[in-house]
């Protein structure tokens, strides 16, 4: 019986290593414009992206700088529902505002 299942222990483990796959992670990437004011980026770092003062006002200034940056690394659906959430409030108050998603 042993020779048919050889170390049986082993075979569950990589079976279940197999099954439980981590989701898939995206960066979402807020870009630069010349109309939306620093006021409302910040606003929205720490709106929709649960950022504190400080850290919103880094890649507020990061993106301002540099043209775009991280605001977090989610699953899809969260990701684009973030970037829903940016585009929406952004039109609502008429700002061009964009975000992206890409691979993390
Ligand atoms: N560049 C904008 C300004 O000078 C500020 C800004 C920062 C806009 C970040 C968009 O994602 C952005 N008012």
């Amino acid at each position: 019986m042993a020779e048919e299942r050889p170390n049986p222990d082993r075979s569950v483990l990589e079976k279940t290593r197999e099954q439980v796959k981590e989701p898939e992670l995206f960066s979402v990437i807020l870009l630069n414009d010349d109309y939306t004011t620093m006021e409302f980026v910040v606003q929205v770092l720490e709106g929709i992206f649960n950022k504190g003062p400080a850290e919103a006002f880094r890649i507020m200034m990061q993106v301002h700088t540099q043209g775009q940056g991280s605001c977090g690394i989610y699953p899809w659906d969260i990701a684009e529902t973030r970037v829903s959430a940016v585009h929406d409030l952004a039109r609502e108050q008429g700002f061009p505002l964009r975000a992206i998603i890409e691979p993390a």
